[in-house]
């Protein structure tokens, strides 16, 4: 069995987590479907939200709805106050110095779009490169082939091997004085692989290109440590780290972020506005065009502070935990078979079964209650890779159990018997 997922451990103080408290802090998990308790295993596609997620957007229209930045009135300055509280706390989570460079965005595709046309696209041209990785989800590899449509720069991807990890003598080969920009998952959606992220932005700096990081699929699962890292970009999704949907934060470094022209244009994006000419706001109002998801932002203030009270070193070694065991369960599955069996994996669990499409696999899982994605994963060159059409994916999250995994196993286990 692969599964030496390293993920960091607690330290010895703190309390074990209680899984049981913090499902009781998740209302839909109490749901039922198909008549049993719901099995939720599509964390990386959303997680589930706590109450105190839900509270704080309610309490938001309940009682403080109102524009931002933008009226003199007690709302508006109330508004203003959680939504920029909310900005001090997703810098305080990433570890950024300055919280005006902590871009508010609808996600992590937006954020890389961002850096694709407002960073890359006035600074690439003919010869120039972009670096990726055969594992991208598509919203890391579409923005980078628009900026080439409207460049002439060329994308290139980094192989993998038969595990879904990174190759690295092929990564290093692929980066010359031409690569300009380095665009990394840090976690794969699709194989659970970790990038050995420190290493690929030394190295990309080495070389003098610019690195982002698509950290997706990391912010509930992994510390994040922006000046450790040292990477340049940095972008999270708020629906998969337990906030609301429709948010996002793209944290950039102030030197890039001043140099690089708005994206969109629009109300709260400007200094002063003429027909002679228009100046921009300072950062971060420059990137903020229009009206933003104000209750989307208070929302994910509630999940950080969720985070925090959990902690997030204690969330990644439970679900190590959770990992190897559920690696276990399946791995004893007769005619299964595990897509993605890198040394550093995060908490999802990718598979095929003999001579059973995945998408039969997740419907008859769902009559059980279960609930697993099933397709390409928006990482289809990972499914060229591999030569399949689709995985089932099973990923993991905080609230997870092992009866969780015994009830996939026990579901798959019953798919084989329909299907023999
Ligand atoms: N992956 C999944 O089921 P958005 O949609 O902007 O919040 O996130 C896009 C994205 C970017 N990078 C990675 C690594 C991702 O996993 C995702 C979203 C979901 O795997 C939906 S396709």
């Amino acid at each position: 069995m692969r599964s030496a997922v390293r993920t960091s451990t607690p330290p010895p103080s703190a309390p074990p987590l209680d899984v049981d408290r913090i499902r009781a802090q998740f209302p839909l998990l109490a749901r039922e479907v198909a008549g049993r308790r719901i099995v939720y295993l599509d964390s990386a596609a959303t997680t589930q939200k706590p109450q105190s997620v839900i509270e704080a957007v309610c309490d938001f229209y309940r009682h403080h709805n109102s524009n931002v930045h933008r009226g003199v009135h007690r709302l508006s300055h109330e508004a203003t106050e959680a939504y920029e509280g909310a900005r001090e706390k997703a810098k305080a989570f990433l570890g950024a110095a300055d919280p005006a460079e902590c871009i508010f965005v609808r996600g992590a595709t937006e954020g890389i779009n961002l850096v694709a046309q407002a960073f890359a696209r006035p600074r690439l041209g003919p010869g120039d490169e972009i670096l990726v990785t055969v594992m991208e989800h598509h919203s890391n590899i579409v923005p980078w082939q628009l900026a080439c449509e409207q460049t002439g720069a060329t994308l290139r991807a980094a192989p993998i091997d038969d595990d879904g990890a990174l190759i690295w003598d092929e990564f290093e080969k692929l980066l010359s004085e031409r690569t300009r920009i380095v665009a990394v998952v840090h976690a794969s959606n699709a194989l659970g692989t970790v990038n050995p992220v420190k290493r690929i932005v030394e190295a990309g700096h080495g070389v003098g290109a610019v690195v982002l990081l698509d950290g997706a699929q990391v912010a509930a699962h992994l510390p994040i440590d922006l000046p450790d890292l040292g990477c340049d970009f940095y972008t999270v999704s708020g629906h998969k780290m337990f906030g609301p949907t429709g948010i996002g934060v793209l944290w950039g470094k102030r030197e890039h972020l001043e140099s690089m022209p708005p994206w969109m244009g629009g109300g709260d994006m400007i200094e002063r506005v003429s027909f002679e000419g228009t100046t921009y706001a300072d950062l971060p109002g420059k990137f903020e065009a229009g009206t933003p998801n104000i209750a989307g932002a208070v929302g994910l203030g509630a999940a950080i502070d969720f985070l925090a009270d959990t902690g997030v070193e204690r969330i990644a070694a439970y679900e190590h935990e959770l990992l190897e065991y559920g690696t276990g369960r399946l791995s004893a599955v007769e005619g299964l078979r595990l897509v993605g069996t890198a040394p550093e994996k995060s908490a999802v669990l990718s598979f095929v079964l003999d001579g059973v499409h995945p998408h039969d696999i997740g419907t008859i899982l769902d009559h059980e209650g279960i609930a697993v994605r099933t397709g390409h994963h928006c990482a289809q060159p990972v499914m060229d890779r591999f030569g399949l059409p689709a995985t089932v994916r099973a990923s993991l999250s905080v609230y997870n159990t092992r009866e969780d995994l015994d009830a996939l196993a026990g579901g798959i286990e019953e798919v084989r018997r329909l299907f023999r």
